[in-house]
C-alpha cells in the first residue's frame, strides 16, 4: 500500500469525527493505530484499563475499515513493534512511503512534547471534542484573582444553551446542589451496571494482557466494559433510563454492597472518544425536558461534564508543565503499600481499594473523600498519589486526573483549583457511607488506639499547615474549634497521629 499521508490515531481518540480524520482524503491516506508498550507501562496501568483500550482500539480500527479507510493496525505482539509512538510512526512512514503525518493534539502534555521533537514533526490539529478550547479557557482565566468553577460553568451553560431558558437558567437557578448529596441507607434500589460479554476480539486482548501485563495491579476478569461505540451508547441509555433520576440524590453516597450506585460509569467511554460529551449532556437534558428526570439530577450531571470536566482540562493546559511538580503542602511521605494491596484495618480505605482493584473504578466521593482524603491528611507525596490515580482507573488520562488529584484532592497547587482542601474527619465518611459499621476502628472515638485515624489526623493536618491555612476564611471555623480544645486533647492528637503515621 502506498499513501502519502499518515494519520495517527491515539488510543483515546476513538471517534470518527476526530479533527485528524475530517477533511482527509481517504484515497491518499492511511490511518495508523498502534499498541505500544511505552504507553502501557509509563505508569503501570490497571490490567482492565489496558484491555479496555486495546479492545476499543481494535474495534475502532474495524469500524474505520468498514467506513472505507485504509487502516494499518499494529498489535503489541506484532514482530518488530518498537514499543513507542515515535518508533511506530517512523516504521509506518517507511512502510507506506508517507511524507506527511497528521494527528489530533494528544491529551497529555508528555506526548505533545515528545511529538514536537520527532525528526518529522506531525501536523497537530486541535482536539475539538471539548466545549472550551485551551485558548478560550486561558482568555477566561486571564486577569481573574481566583479561578472558580461555578462562574466558568455558567459561561459553558450560556455557550451550549444546555438547561437554559432564554438567557436564564432552567428552574430559576444555576446550581441545585443543595437538593443533592443525600446519604444512602441500603434500602434504596440501585440499578445494576450493564455488562457486555467479551467477543472474540476482546478475548484475544484479554489473553495478550494476561501474558504481558499479568503482574500489573488489578483484576483482568471478569471483564465487562463496552468496547464499541454501540455498546457505550447502550451503557449511556441504561444510565438515562435507570440511574439518572436518582443521580443527584445519592451522588455522594457510599455503600459496601453497591460499587456504582446511581453513577453513570461512562467516564472511560467519554475520555477515549466512544461517547461524545455534548451528545451525553443533550441526552440528559432531553430526559429532564420529557419529565423523566428532575432538574437536580439533570443539572448535577451536566455540571460534572461541561463544568468540572472542561474546567480541569482548562487548568491542565494553562498550568502544564509545571503543574505536575507542585507540592504546596510539602508532603513527602511515600505512598503506603496498602494502596496496592488493600491490606489496612481502615474499612473505608480497604473497600475503595478492593473495588478499584476489581473494577478499575471508584466513584468521585470514594476517590476524593476516602483514598484522596487519607493521602492528604497523612501527608503523602502528591506525585506518588497522582501516579496511583493515573494507573488504577480506567478513565484516567493525565489531563483530567492530574488537576483532580493535585488540585482538588491534594491541594498541592495551593488553592488554584479548589478554594479549600477537601479534608474531613471520620464523621463525614460515617454520614455518607456504611463503611464504619464494619471497621476495626471506632468512628465516634476521638483518640486512642481504637479511634478512627481520620479523626486525629484531621486535626493534626490543620496543625501542620497552620501557617498556610489559618488565614483561609473557609477554614477559620475549624481553627477556632481546634484552638478551644483542651491541652491534653491537643497532646493526644499529636501523639496518636505520630504513632499512626509511623505505622504505615
Ligand atoms: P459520574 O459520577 O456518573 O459523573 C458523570 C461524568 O461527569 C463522568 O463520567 C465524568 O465525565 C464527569 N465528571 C464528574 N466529575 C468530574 C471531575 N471532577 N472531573 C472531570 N470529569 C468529571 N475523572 C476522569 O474522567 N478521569 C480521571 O482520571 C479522574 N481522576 C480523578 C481523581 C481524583 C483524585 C478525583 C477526586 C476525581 C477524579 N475524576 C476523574 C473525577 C470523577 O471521579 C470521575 O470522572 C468519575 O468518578 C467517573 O465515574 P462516572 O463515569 O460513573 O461518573
Ligand atoms: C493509555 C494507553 C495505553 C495503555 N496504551 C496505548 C497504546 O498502546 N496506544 C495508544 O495509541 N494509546 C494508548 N493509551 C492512550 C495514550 O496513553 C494516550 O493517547 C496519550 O496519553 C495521550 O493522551
Ligand atoms: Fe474509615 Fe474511620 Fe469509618 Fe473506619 S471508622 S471506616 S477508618 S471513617
Amino acid at each position: 500500500m502506498t499513501a502519502r499521508h499518515l494519520i495517527l490515531i491515539l488510543g483515546d481518540q476513538l471517534s470518527p469525527t476526530m479533527s485528524s480524520l475530517r477533511g482527509a482524503d481517504k484515497a491518499a491516506s492511511v490511518i495508523l493505530l498502534c499498541e505500544v508498550a511505552e504507553e502501557a507501562t509509563y505508569v503501570r496501568h490497571h490490567q482492565k484499563k489496558i484491555a479496555f483500550l486495546f479492545s476499543a482500539m481494535r474495534h475502532f480500527a474495524e469500524e474505520l475499515q468498514q467506513a472505507g479507510w485504509s487502516v494499518d493496525y499494529v498489535r503489541l505482539d506484532d514482530p518488530g513493534n518498537s514499543g513507542s509512538f515515535r518508533g511506530e510512526v517512523a516504521r509506518a512512514c517507511a512502510r507506506h512511503g508517507a511524507t506527511a503525518i497528521t494527528v489530533t493534539a494528544p491529551g497529555e502534555w508528555r506526548v505533545l512534547e515528545e511529538m514536537q521533537g520527532w525528526p518529522e514533526p506531525p501536523t497537530i490539529l486541535p482536539d475539538d471534542r471539548f466545549v472550551c478550547s485551551a485558548e478560550e479557557f486561558a482568555a477566561w482565566a486571564h486577569g481573574r484573582k481566583a479561578l472558580r468553577m461555578e462562574y466558568f460553568y455558567r459561561d459553558m451553560r450560556r455557550k451550549t444553551g444546555l438547561l437554559m431558558n432564554g438567557g436564564s437558567p432552567e428552574g430559576g437557578q444555576w446550581n441545585f446542589d443543595h437538593d443533592n448529596r443525600k446519604p444512602a441507607k441500603g434500602e434504596q434500589h440501585f440499578p445494576p451496571v450493564p455488562r457486555f460479554a467479551p467477543d472474540a476480539i476482546t478475548r484475544d486482548v484479554l489473553a495478550l494482557v494476561a501474558a504481558r501485563f499479568g503482574n500489573h495491579f488489578g483484576d483482568l476478569e471478569p471483564f465487562w466494559f463496552a468496547a464499541t461505540r454501540a455498546e457505550a451508547r447502550a451503557a449511556l441509555e441504561h444510565f438515562l433510563a435507570h440511574a439518572l433520576p436518582g443521580f443527584g440524590d445519592f451522588q455522594d453516597a457510599m455503600l459496601r454492597s453497591e460499587k456504582f450506585l446511581n453513577h453513570a460509569v461512562i467516564g472511560l467511554y467519554i475520555n477515549c472518544g466512544l461517547l461524545d460529551p455534548l451528545e451525553v449532556c443533550r441526552a440528559v437534558e432531553a430526559e429532564y425536558r420529557a419529565g423523566r428526570a428532575g432538574i437536580n439530577a439533570a443539572e448535577g450531571f451536566i455540571r460534572q461534564i461541561i463544568g468540572w470536566r472542561e474546567y480541569v482540562r482548562g487548568i491542565y493546559w494553562r498550568e502544564m508543565p509545571s503543574y505536575g511538580a507542585n507540592n504546596a503542602l510539602e508532603a513527602h511521605r511515600p505512598l503506603p503499600d496498602f494502596y496496592w494491596t488493600g491490606e489496612t484495618q481502615m474499612a473505608c480505605v480497604r473497600a475503595c481499594i478492593k473495588q478499584t482493584r476489581e473494577e478499575a473504578y471508584a466513584h468521585h466521593i470514594q476517590r476524593l473523600m476516602v483514598t484522596g482524603n487519607f493521602a492528604l491528611l497523612a501527608g503523602i507525596d502528591p506525585h506518588a498519589v497522582h501516579e496511583w490515580y493515573l494507573a488504577v482507573y480506567a478513565d484516567a488520562y493525565e489531563w483530567v486526573e492530574l488537576p483532580n488529584t493535585m488540585g482538588m484532592s491534594q491541594f498541592a497547587d495551593g488553592g488554584l483549583l479548589a478554594s479549600k482542601p477537601y479534608a474531613a474527619s471520620g464523621a463525614y465518611i460515617d454520614r455518607m457511607s456504611d463503611y464504619c459499621k464494619g471497621c476495626a476502628f471506632d468512628v465516634k472515638a476521638k483518640n486512642g488506639p481504637k479511634a478512627c485515624p481520620f479523626n486525629y489526623l484531621y486535626w493534626d493536618f490543620l496543625v501542620r499547615h497552620d501557617a498556610r491555612l489559618r488565614g483561609n476564611p473557609r477554614m477559620a471555623q475549624m481553627y477556632r474549634t481546634y484552638d478551644k480544645l483542651a491541652d491534653d486533647r491537643k497532646t493526644a492528637i499529636a501523639e496518636d497521629s505520630a504513632r499512626f503515621l509511623a505505622s504505615i
